[in-house]
């Protein structure tokens, strides 16, 4: 039987990178973005979306015959408080209304660090549903996306995992990614992890490889079927060498979510012009 998964976001940075990783034998990749989509290569078996996850008729549309969403889409750096508001709270609650509506039994959401980016890393290795910490508009955006998840879990019984996303890049590209990276090897084995497990119900795991460096927990991504097999140790020699090592008392250093704790990304202030 033929699997359909619709990737919301295909066409961003993580849905660039998971698109040729999650293509398998039996299965149609759904690829929905607003931005323009590279046309399907030869024996891909994808189909072409072009839509706003913001646009509730063309969520259901695209949500229709599908077995499980991956929802990427949306925002994925600080914004002003309307575009996060309207692109990734919004869209987020259009996708899951659609997927509800139509049927779709499994959502996984991209949620990420900075969900809890004020965390403080002398408090030890952060584990999974850490309480919720925001560090920008965008990171709240990703608080509101775990509740609706975890809304439509406990109302309507979907299966939702949000992933915590760390960052997921080719390479670690500074001195923080050594611990927050996640391979984009290792973000598709744990999206086929999400993808699988067995009635998961409503999980909040982190998305980071089993780096060296890390500060996370991985006992619930393990718990779904997810298996590291990437280190950013092997990078550390040369991040280290272009970057060098972070002040100890910065924002960067002290906080999860790093230079995203700092005054550069302070959006009300710089929204009020004061
Ligand atoms: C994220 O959530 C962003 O989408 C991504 O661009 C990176 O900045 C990443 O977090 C990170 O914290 O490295």
């Amino acid at each position: 039987m033929t699997e359909r998964i619709l990737i919301t976001g295909a066409a961003g940075g993580v849905g660039t990178l998971m698109r040729s990783r999650l293509a398998a034998p039996g299965r149609v990749l759904r690829l929905l973005d607003v931005a323009p989509l590279p046309e399907a290569a030869e024996g891909e078996n994808v189909e072409l979306v072009r839509a706003s996850v913001t646009d509730r008729a063309a969520m259901e549309r695209a949500c229709e015959d599908v077995d499980a969403v991956i929802h990427l889409g949306g925002h994925s750096l600080e914004r002003p408080w309307a575009e996060i508001l309207e692109v990734n709270v919004d869209g987020t609650h259009s996708v899951l209304e659609a997927a509800r509506r139509r049927g779709v039994r499994r959502v996984v959401l991209a949620s990420s660090n900075h969900a809890v980016g004020f965390a403080e890393r002398a408090d030890g290795e952060a584990g999974d549903y850490l309480f919720p910490k925001p560090d920008t508009y965008y990171g709240v955006s990703k608080v509101a996306l775990e509740a609706l998840g975890s809304l439509y879990h406990s109302r309507y019984g979907l299966d939702v995992i949000a992933v915590r996303i760390g960052s997921c890049f080719a390479e670690p590209r500074d001195e923080r990614m050594l611990s927050t990276w996640l391979s984009p090897d290792d973000g598709a084995r744990l999206f086929e992890a999400c993808l699988s497990a067995p009635s998961p119900g409503f999980r909040v795991v982190w998305g980071v490889s089993d780096n060296t460096r890390r500060w996370f927990s991985l006992t619930e991504a393990e718990a779904l079927g997810y298996r590291s097999e990437d280190d950013s140790e092997v990078f550390a020699e040369k991040v280290l060498a272009e970057g060098g090592p972070l002040p100890a008392d910065s924002p960067a250093a002290r906080y999860l979510g790093g230079v995203w704790c700092g005054p550069d990304f302070d959006t009300a202030v710089q929204e009020a012009g004061a």
